[in-house]
């Protein structure tokens, strides 16, 4: 059985979008590889599955460039991955492979479809949505649908059933992830996603070491999708590094993609001490991490490891607001963190939220003050958006969900939103407002920040000299 997996293109591969020359620069994302599709790959090429990946945002195709590759391909099974930002291209891809081939089975999975099943099931062209993990869930899919066998053992999923959504629940987090086999970075001309943005703009691969977070802030669905914390052992990761380090040669750095790389103090230790011993520490990495609970001793080994930078989410310096999103952490373990961090030699970026629950513009201006005097390498800032799954969704009008997920705005596009995803508006702002309000923050930052980093933005230039030039007239001329 032939089974293609999918990115499915940008929104500007779709009309009105594609007509609007505004829209087509702002929704521009960085694009790394899929790692969640990698690992479905493998887990089917292990169970003798032809498989395919295709990625039609990283080729930047447009649906008749896609659309020719899956006829090329003429796969049974058609597994789109989904994530809010590119839920109206997922749906269009689905659309016309059932043009192309109405037999042609459609599988919708990822953070989107994982809390929006019905939806998908009933109005937008899914034959099937899986929860969660994809791997095994697929797996089991995709031997029933070859033996023809009974889809009420299949646990994970949900499909039409005549004219009836069924949903076979199931708990079906992976236990151990070592489990797994490496993703299937072979599929992939993978040398496309080594030339993105790092800490120091080399070409980095990204590897997973955990998935899960035990934390339940109210705009994040990473909880909701992985459930539970759990980490590969520190062998495991060290070997498929050198296994994407052996492989492909052009890779200079690693990126961790887990939520919270440092949850495991030991875990992480016995991956620094393992880098260090095999000369692995001469590659820089990065990952993102929790304030609370770093220590300086850890913070020194991962500098020995090669660790580059670490990303915080501060989000707000409003203890009320930190308190709405329950983001359990403090200003006083963010300051600690940040020290200790650039103590340590490595760069701190600190990540700020505008237009959580309880925001005025007292408390947007508090976070403003607090990110100068923090003084992290970088401070990024972004408006909230709201995605399924999280608890924001849940206090989001409905009507909201209509109007932008599934008929965004086109009018007024901006770097800080994507035109498809609902921001939050708290009492007394509007979508433009908070626009207005974080594209006014990053022009200041960017001017307080030039100094220091200076040789950074002139490397940049240098290296992605249109890409920079793109980002710094949307950032500073416009809103
Ligand atoms: C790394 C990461 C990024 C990276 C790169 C992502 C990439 N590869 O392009 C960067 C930094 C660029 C990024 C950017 C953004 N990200 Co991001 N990112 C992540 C993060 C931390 C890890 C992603 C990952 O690799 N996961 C590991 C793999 C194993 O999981 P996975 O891809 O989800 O796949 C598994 C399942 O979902 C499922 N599955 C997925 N697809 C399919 C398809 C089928 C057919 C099946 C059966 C199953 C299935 O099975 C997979 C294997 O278990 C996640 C959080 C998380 N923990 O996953 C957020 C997350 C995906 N990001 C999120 C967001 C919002 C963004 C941004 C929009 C943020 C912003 N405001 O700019 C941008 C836009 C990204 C884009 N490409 O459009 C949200 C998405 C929520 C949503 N509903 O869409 C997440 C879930 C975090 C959150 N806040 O809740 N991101
Ligand atoms: S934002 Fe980070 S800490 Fe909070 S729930 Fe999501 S992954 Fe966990």
């Amino acid at each position: 059985m032939k089974i293609l997996l999918l990115v499915p293109p940008e929104i500007s591969a779709i009309e009105p979008y594609r007509s609007s020359k505004k829209l087509r620069d702002c929704v521009k994302v960085i694009k790394g590889f899929p790692l969640g599709l990698g690992y479905i790959a493998a887990v089917l090429q292990q169970n003798d599955f032809e498989v395919s990946i295709l990625n039609a945002q990283i080729n930047d195709f447009s649906m008749e460039q896609m659309m020719e590759r899956i006829r090329g391909f003429s796969p049974q099974v058609i597994g789109i991955t989904t994530y809010t930002a590119n839920i109206k291209t997922a749906v269009e891809s689905a659309r016309l492979s059932k043009a192309w081939n109405k037999d042609v089975v459609i599988v919708f999975g990822g953070p989107h479809a994982t809390h929006d099943h019905r939806n998908l099931l009933e109005n937008y062209g899914a034959d099937f949505v899986v929860f969660g993990e994809g791997e095994f869930i697929f797996r089991d899919l995709a031997m029933a649908l070859l033996k023809r066998a009974p889809l009420d053992n299949v646990k994970g999923i949900a499909y039409r059933d005549g004219a009836d959504i069924k949903v076979n629940p199931g708990d079906l987090y992976i236990k151990d992830l070592d489990s797994l086999p490496y993703p299937a970075r072979h599929l992939t001309d993978f040398n496309k996603y080594l030339g993105h943005f790092t800490h120091d703009l080399s070409c980095a691969a990204q590897v997973m070491t955990s998935r899960g977070c035990p934390y339940s802030c109210a705009f994040c669905s990473s909880g909701s999708t992985f459930s539970k914390w759990r980490g590969r052992r520190a062998q495991s990761v060290v070997e498929e590094i050198e296994f994407v380090l052996g492989r492909y040669p052009a890779v200079r750095s690693i990126s961790f993609m887990d939520d919270n790389f440092t949850l495991d103090k030991a875990r992480v230790e016995e991956i620094c001490r393992l880098l260090i011993k095999k000369g692995l520490n001469r590659y820089h990495w990065d990952c993102l991490s929790r304030c609370a609970g770093q220590d300086a001793k850890l913070l020194g080994l991962m500098k020995e490891a090669g660790c580059a930078r670490i990303q915080y989410g501060v989000e707000s310096a409003s203890p009320a607001v930190l308190e709405n999103i329950n983001k359990a952490q403090d200003l006083a373990q963010v300051r600690n963190a940040v020290k200790l961090t650039k103590n340590a030699g490595i760069e701190a970026y600190a990540f700020f939220m505008v237009g959580n629950p309880g925001e005025t513009e007292g408390t947007i201006r508090e976070s403003v003050r607090f990110a100068l005097e923090l003084k992290p390498t970088y401070a990024n800032w972004f408006v909230t958006q709201v995605y399924p799954g999280t608890k924001l969704a849940a206090l989001q009008g409905q009507d909201d969900w209509v109007k932008y997920v599934y008929a965004p705005e086109i009018e007024n596009p901006s770097l800080y939103t994507h035109p498809c995803v609902p921001v939050f508006t708290p009492d007394g702002f509007d979508r433009e407002m908070l626009k207005v309000r974080v594209s006014a923050i990053m022009k200041k930052f960017f001017w307080a920040y030039l100094p220091s980093n200076f040789l950074k933005w002139l490397k940049k230039l240098i290296r992605h000299p249109l890409y920079s030039l793109w980002y710094l007239k949307r950032m500073l001329l416009e809103n």
